[in-house]
């Protein structure tokens, strides 16, 4: 049967930064299809709400303190999940940043740190998921790119160059490890309404009507909206698919922008 290709029954997901945001919605999605759930945040506090909010939703999941710039951590964390949850079949990078501050104005410190979240952090994590991945012969690895990954605005150098590079390094662990049967893709979200882009959408906020404007299906994307490509993309009924960016935009890429009335 197709659909039993689409699930997830027995695979263990480490899906980073996944206390709320798209990261806990992805999360909800793998749950209903069957897998156990490993998330990270940077502090004991904010693991806690994050097993909270899941718990309130009747998920159980595995948080662990982490930090996705910490290479030591990292690896110490990957240990500890494999030892007390399992190997990690679906790595799911999603933790990030965004600092939206003119260029001009942007210390090399603002800017580095948002390179290291955004792509050094999926560079570490991946690397210390991937050995066990190709012992056990298979792995996904899902890394939440942007339309930042295609496209420039202001104020936001740092974290398209991130998501530049992060589209890049997809596309380099589908090229060194897809011979390991290692599928690794992106999701490249539209404009979602999540805490990220809270600011963006305060009542009469202008980018608020021109993200309306640039988008064919004329609505902000909810984090709903990602959980069937990211199940896709975890799941079997993925397996030829390596080195893509799914775009989950509403069209926004395809669409010049609403013609003035
Ligand atoms: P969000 O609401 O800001 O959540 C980001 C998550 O990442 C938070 O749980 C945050 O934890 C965690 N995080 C940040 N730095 C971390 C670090 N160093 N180590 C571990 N965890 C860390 O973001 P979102 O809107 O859900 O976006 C999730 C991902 O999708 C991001 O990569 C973002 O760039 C990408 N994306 C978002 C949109 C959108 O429109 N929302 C569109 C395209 C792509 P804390 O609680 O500690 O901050
Ligand atoms: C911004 C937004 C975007 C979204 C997303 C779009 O300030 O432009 O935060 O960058 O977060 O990445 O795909």
């Amino acid at each position: 049967m197709i659909l039993d290709s689409f699930s997830l029954k027995g695979k263990v997901a480490f899906i980073t930064g996944a206390s709320y945001g798209i990261g806990f919605a992805i999360a909800k999605a793998y749950v209903e299809a069957g897998a156990k759930i490993v998330f990270n945040d940077i502090k004991q506090d904010l693991v806690d709400k994050g097993l909270a909010a899941y718990e309130e939703a009747g998920i159980k999941t595995h948080g662990y303190v982490c930090d996705v710039t910490d290479e030591n951590a990292v690896n110490e964390t990957v240990k500890k999940i494999e030892k007390e949850v399992g190997v990690i079949d679906i790595l799911v990078n999603n933790a990030g940043i965004i600092r939206r501050i003119p260029m001009l104005e942007m210390s090399a410190a603002e800017f580095r740190q948002v390179i290291d979240v955004d792509l050094n952090g999926p560079f570490i994590v991946s690397k210390a998921v991937i050995p066990s991945m190709i012992k056990k012969g298979h792995g996904k690895i899902i890394n939440l790119c942007s339309m930042m990954s295609e496209l420039g605005r202001e104020t936001v150098s740092a974290y398209a160059a991130a998501k530049g590079g992060l589209k890049m390094l997809t596309r380099n662990i589908c090229s060194e490890y897809g011979a390991q049967n290692i599928q690794c893709n992106g999701i490249g979200p539209g404009y979602i309404a999540t805490p990220q882009t809270a600011p963006l959408r305060v009542d009469g906020h202008p980018f608020n009507s021109f993200i309306i404007s640039k988008t064919p299906a004329g609505r902000w994307g909810t984090t709903e909206d990602l959980m069937g490509p990211a199940v896709f993309l975890a799941s079997d009924a993925s397996n030829f698919v390596n080195g893509h960016i799914l775009y989950v935009d509403g069209g926004i890429l395809a669409y010049i922008g609403k013609q003035p009335s």
